[in-house]
Parts: structure tokens; C-alpha cells; sequence
């Protein structure tokens, strides 16, 4: 115990020689206030540092990523996946804190996101399967900023949704949803990946199916009749819209293509897809038939895809495609043939494909082989060139010869899964069995003399069974290095119990060094943050703290044509039953803040904050209506609604506002129809 002390109270000591040498080298080299070095608070911080039994690393840790109150110290923006949440967190980098939840897929009374708001509502409409079957939540795997040259431009966030195979646009204005697209031909869309220049949004199936959807064909006929498809989804770089119009797809074979990666630099025009499951096995538990995952599992090798998107581009414009459930597809044959894709073998249960910054390699890694595979987009090129194919696929895709393109095969420990990079020529592979991040040496000119390429530097263990990890810009063409994010699929003991439903947990590495270091852990409330993409927080200083002029619309980015200003406020009854009211808000009254209205009515209300100060965000919950709006100002939104039963419902902003916010309320009253027309 004395020991114990003994050691702890040297490591104390240790840690503030380190913090107070930290602060007298950073003030003398900035010329900081002498005030500064009033940082010589040693005492009290040896107190806390004893009392709390930190190490130097810990104290390091702590120094690194807190945030100086008001100032903004967060030097990168983490764009977390919601998961089945159906959201997307927003987490500053390295203080971890959440900054917010932009709402997608799922309901948010915050953000006035489907509880009522009639832009919302249209926006989640277009991605219905059926227009009679709303879906009220998505699986959001994958945020991805938009390119240019390949790099993050801070433009737009797009991801798809697992569950329902659809991609949402978000605008990086106003950080809102824009537009919801049901992928045609789909059931469900997993990978997704801009194109170089954002010229289209790219997302692949995860299950095959027969098509278009809500086609029906029995599952013994998997090889013949279900098909997968990856869609090329065309962007309109400045509408910040999907124009399907102008999309394509391309047939695939009935292999789950899991997670596509966009060719870059060097390689841009290509696309590269992950599969599992060439087994095709279709499970079938109670019927004789061996489990889904025993039954795809049987192969030594399955394939990465690799697709010439600029070929299948001029195919697409020559006419060479078939309308199949409203969009261009070129058929698996035509694919096939005309040099439009083509496979290359990869270890079995391959989760992922990625490109390295130099768009020159590929590493792809088969789940149960403890190397990362890599392959040469050059030894490619020359093997297609060559036409050095293994055999055909026995959809008719060739085979590319595996020795002929790979470059490496690099041992990095159990379960690999995702790798990513950063701009000192290191690549970090998730190691989900070992639950670690591998750190390895890429080929090309050494930074550090003497160390080898191709090689294992490091591995680091996370808690636990990491899935995704996200480098700062570590998909793109640019990393930025420092950190690195690992989301474990696992949190156990490392939390206190809130029952058993358990926190995701995140862990901030520090990458900047030889040598990674956990920084920092959140266990953050909502799942399953599945992936991310970091980038610079200056990328999004241009991001909008008010609407840009009052009576504006979010979803078209345009003056709404019922937005009004003070003075402009009325009540149109337009005919025996629909009532329309244009209503404006500021702190803190809403004009009108009477509605008289009768039962069978019903009531297109249009509601205008006409507020210009930043942060003054109104809401409007109206009771037993299963309404709340949420208005930014100048912001204008409209609700739409039945009123079926008489009585008094008061409404009120639901955003603590002002002094008098809990006065900010208003009254529907709500005559019952056959007391005053003689009616029922
Ligand atoms: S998933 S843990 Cu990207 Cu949907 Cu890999
Ligand atoms: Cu407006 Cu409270």
C-alpha cells in the first residue's frame, strides 16, 4: 500500500514537472501573458492529480483535450453515424464533446423533424418504399462529406440507409436534411462513396432481391432471379440535389456487395466493391438447410468487384441500358462483356475495400485471415490490359489473376476489418477478434529511415471489439493525420451499468506521434455509431447561425412563398372547411395567438420566426395534435392538420426563449360543428 503511494505520489510529481514544463516552453514560445505561467498552480494540481491517482499519460490525455470554456478549441468535426438511430452526431475533435444530432431518418420533436413540420414530411416521403407505408426510422451507416479533387469540401453529407436502401442528402449550410431518395430497384443499401468530384453519390446493395421490389420470386431460384446493384446516383454539385432522372445503376451478381470505395487520383474512374456470400447460400434453419452464416462461409475466396464507372458511363449514354423500376440499368451482361466490371479474389468474409490516398492501392481484408490484402491499381490496369483472367465468374465476370494484382499481403492480427490513413504514409486496420487497431507502414519512401514497408508497427487495444475506425480525412485523398476514431461494438465493464442496454463507446487515438495513445473515451446514448468522417473544423466556418432572409424555406433553400413578416399575420377561412392561418412568431408572443376554428376543420397553419438574432429559435407544440415545430429564425414552416374533436387546445414555443417564454402561448379553440351549423 505504502508502495503504492510511494509510486503514485512519483508519478504525481512527474506529471506536473510535465504540465508546468508544458506551459513555461508553450509561453515562452507564443509570448503569452506572464499570467500564464501563474500556471505554476502546482500545488493544487498535485492535489488533484494525487487525490484522482492519475498517471503522466492520463494528465497528458486530460491537458490535450480539454476545452478552454467559450473558446472554440475543437480542431476537427467527427460526422458520427446514428445507426439505427437514424441520425447523425456531430462531435468536436479532441474535446469529444457532441455539438449536435442533425436528424435524418428518425423522428426528432427538437428539430421539429416529423413531428408535424410539412417539409419534413415531404422530404421523407420520396424515400418510401410504398407511398402508403410511411418508415419511420433508418439504419444510418456511413456519413460521407462531399469531394472535390477527391478532398472534403465541407459542401454536403450524404449516407444511405441500411435498413431501407436510400440516401439522404444533408446541406452543410444549415446542417438540415434536403432530400431523402428511395434507391430504385432496392431493398436495402449499405456501402456508399462519392465520386471523386461528387459527380455521384454511389451506394451498393447489401441484399440481393428479386426486382424491382415488391416482385416476387422463391428463394430456390437465389442465383437466377435475385440480383444486387450498385447506383450511381447523379449530383447536382450546386441544387445540392439527386437527380434520379440522370442516374444509373448496374446489375450484379446475388453476392452481398457489402462497402464500395471511389478509385482516386491515379485511379479515378474506377470503383471498388467488397462481397460476401459467392456461396449464395439462402439459409434456411428449419428447413434441412444450413445457417445463413455457415452456408456463406464455404469458400476460400470471395470477390472484390471492380467497376469501370467512367466505361459504364459512356455505356449508359449510348443507350446500352433497360428501364427497370424507373431508372437505366445495364444488365449483368453487358457489365460483363463490355469491360464494365470485372472480380479479383480476396480472403473469405471480406467486410470493406479501401483506397489508399494515392488512389494506387486497394487493401481489402477477409474477416477470417489475419492479413490485410493489397492490391496495385497498376498491376490491374496491366492485367486487364494483358487480359490475364483466372476464368470467368459463372455470371460471365472475368477473374482477374490474384497473384498478378496483388502487391502485398500484410499480417496484422485477428479480424481485420476497416482501414484507413493518415498523411505520415500509415495505414490503421480495426481488428475487431483482437480488438485492436493495427498501425502499418505503407509502401513508397520511408518518413523514418530504416523502417521497413509493408510492415506492422504497432498494434494498440481498444475496449472492445472495435468496427469502424475513422482517421481524419483517412477515406479521402487528403488525410490530415493527429486522430483517430475507434468504434467499438462493445462497451461491457467499461461503464457504469444503466441496465442492459449498454453505451456505445467511442475512443479518441492520438496519431500524431510514433506510437498511438488513447485520448479519450465517450459512451455516447444513441446506436450504433457504425462510422464516421473527420475533417477540419475550418472546413465549415461559412455555416449559417440564422436563415438569410425572414420567410425562408429550408427544403428548397428559397424564400417560402407563405413566409410573411410582422404585420402581415391573418386568419383565411378558403372555404366551409379549411382554415389558413399565417402566424409569426418572436420573443415572446405568436401572432395570432387565438385560433378559433370548428370541428371537421382543417387547418393549414404557416408559421414565420421572424426573429434575426442568432440562437433565437422558436417552437410550437400544439396540445393533442401530435405537433412540435422547431423555427430557426427566419425560418417559415408549415403544419397541416385535422381538427376531429371540439375543445381547447393551447399551444406553446417549446424552446426556453426568453424571460417570458412560459408566457408564449396561444389558444385553439375548437366549436363543436353541430352545435353551430344544426350539422353532425
Ligand atoms: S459496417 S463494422 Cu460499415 Cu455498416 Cu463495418
Ligand atoms: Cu419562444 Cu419560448
Amino acid at each position: 500500500m505504502e508502495k503504492r503511494r510511494l509510486v503514485q505520489t512519483g508519478f504525481a510529481l512527474i506529471a506536473v514537472a510535465i504540465v508546468i514544463g508544458a506551459f513555461i516552453i508553450r509561453s515562452s514560445r507564443r509570448g503569452d501573458e506572464p499570467s500564464t505561467a501563474a500556471l505554476a498552480l502546482g500545488p493544487q494540481a498535485d492535489g488533484v492529480i494525487k487525490e484522482r491517482q492519475l498517471n503522466p499519460e492520463e494528465v497528458e490525455a486530460a491537458l490535450r483535450t480539454y476545452p478552454r470554456p467559450g473558446k472554440y478549441d475543437d480542431e476537427f468535426f467527427a460526422f458520427l453515424s446514428g445507426g439505427h438511430a437514424g441520425t447523425v452526431v456531430v462531435v468536436g475533435l479532441p474535446s469529444m464533446r457532441i455539438l449536435k444530432q442533425i436528424a435524418v431518418y428518425s423522428q426528432d420533436a427538437w428539430q421539429g423533424w416529423l413531428t408535424g413540420s410539412k417539409e419534413s414530411e415531404e422530404i421523407a416521403k420520396e424515400g418510401y418504399f410504398y407511398k402508403d407505408m410511411p418508415l419511420d426510422w433508418g439504419d444510418l451507416h456511413h456519413p460521407k462529406l462531399s469531394l472535390t479533387n477527391g478532398e472534403y469540401d465541407g459542401k454536403y453529407l450524404a449516407c444511405a440507409d441500411k435498413a431501407a436502401g436510400r440516401l439522404a442528402i444533408i446541406d452543410l449550410r444549415d446542417w438540415k436534411t434536403k432530400q431523402i431518395v428511395k434507391t430504385p430497384n432496392t431493398v436495402s443499401d449499405h456501402g456508399n462513396y462519392w465520386t471523386p468530384n461528387s459527380e455521384y453519390f454511389v451506394t451498393s446493395t447489401f441484399f440481393p432481391a428479386p426486382q424491382p421490389y415488391g416482385t416476387f420470386e422463391p428463394i430456390e431460384q437465389y442465383a437466377e432471379k435475385y440480383r444486387g446493384t450498385i447506383t450511381f446516383h447523379a449530383f447536382d454539385t450546386n441544387a445540392g440535389r439527386i437527380r434520379l432522372e440522370d442516374s444509373w445503376q448496374i446489375e450484379l451478381p446475388p453476392y452481398f456487395q457489402d462497402l464500395i470505395s471511389a478509385g482516386k487520383k491515379v485511379s479515378t474512374g474506377w470503383m471498388f466493391t467488397n462481397s460476401l456470400n459467392t456461396e449464395m447460400a439462402t439459409g434456411g434453419t428449419l428447413e434441412g438447410k444450413p445457417a445463413m452464416e455457415t452456408g456463406a462461409s464455404k469458400n476460400e475466396m470471395d470477390f472484390v468487384h471492380v467497376i469501370n464507372w467512367k466505361k459504364a458511363e459512356e455505356l449508359v449514354k449510348a443507350g446500352k441500358t433497360e428501364n427497370v423500376g424507373g431508372i437505366r440499368q445495364l444488365k449483368l451482361k453487358t457489365a460483363a462483356s463490355e469491360g464494365v466490371l470485372f472480380f479479383i479474389p480476396v480472403s473469405k468474409s471480406p467486410h470493406g475495400v479501401d483506397v489508399t490516398p494515392d488512389g494506387k492501392y486497394i487493401c481489402a481484408a477477409g474477416k477470417l485471415d489475419p492479413h490485410v490484402t493489397v492490391y496495385s491499381f497498376e498491376k490491374i490496369q496491366k492485367a486487364l490490359a494483358e487480359k490475364n483472367f483466372e476464368s470467368n465468374d459463372r455470371f460471365g465476370v472475368p477473374i482477374l489473376k490474384y497473384d498478378a494484382v496483388r502487391e502485398e499481403y500484410v499480417e496484422v492480427g485477428l479480424g481485420p476489418l476497416h482501414t484507413e490513413f493518415d498523411d505520415k504514409g500509415y495505414a490503421y486496420t480495426s481488428l475487431f477478434l483482437d480488438s485492436a487497431v493495427a498501425k502499418w507502414s505503407l509502401g513508397g519512401p520511408r518518413q523514418k529511415p530504416g523502417e521497413e514497408p509493408w510492415k506492422l508497427q504497432q498494434k494498440l487495444s481498444v475496449h472492445y471489439n472495435i468496427g469502424h475506425l475513422t482517421a481524419a480525412g483517412g477515406d479521402s485523398a487528403k488525410p490530415y493525420g493527429k486522430y483517430l476514431l475507434s468504434l467499438n461494438k462493445w462497451s461491457v465493464d467499461r461503464h457504469p451499468a444503466v441496465g442492459p442496454l449498454h453505451p456505445q463507446n467511442l475512443q479518441l487515438i492520438d496519431i500524431s506521434g510514433d506510437k498511438m495513445k488513447i485520448l479519450y473515451e465517450l459512451p455516447i446514448g444513441i446506436g450504433e455509431p457504425h462510422a464516421s468522417n473527420i475533417a477540419p473544423a475550418s472546413l465549415f466556418k461559412g455555416a449559417w447561425t440564422t436563415y438569410p432572409e425572414v420567410g425562408f424555406d429550408p427544403r428548397t433553400m428559397k424564400k417560402d412563398p407563405y413566409g410573411i413578416n410582422i404585420g402581415q399575420e391573418r386568419v383565411v377561412r378558403e372555404d366551409e372547411h379549411t382554415v389558413r392561418v399565417f402566424m409569426t412568431q418572436v420573443r415572446s408572443q405568436f401572432r395570432p395567438d387565438i385560433l378559433r376554428v370548428r370541428q371537421g376543420d382543417h387547418v393549414i397553419l404557416h408559421v414565420t420566426n421572424v426573429e434575426r438574432a442568432r440562437d433565437a429559435t422558436h417552437g410550437l407544440a400544439l396540445h393533442g395534435h401530435n405537433v412540435n415545430l422547431s423555427i430557426d429564425p427566419g425560418q417559415t414552416t408549415t403544419v397541416e392538420f385535422d381538427v376531429k374533436h371540439p375543445g381547447v387546445y393551447p399551444w406553446y414555443c417549446t424552446e426556453f426563449c426568453s424571460a417570458l417564454h412560459m408566457e408564449m402561448t396561444g389558444w385553439m379553440l375548437v366549436e363543436p360543428r353541430d352545435e353551430r351549423s344544426g350539422r353532425k
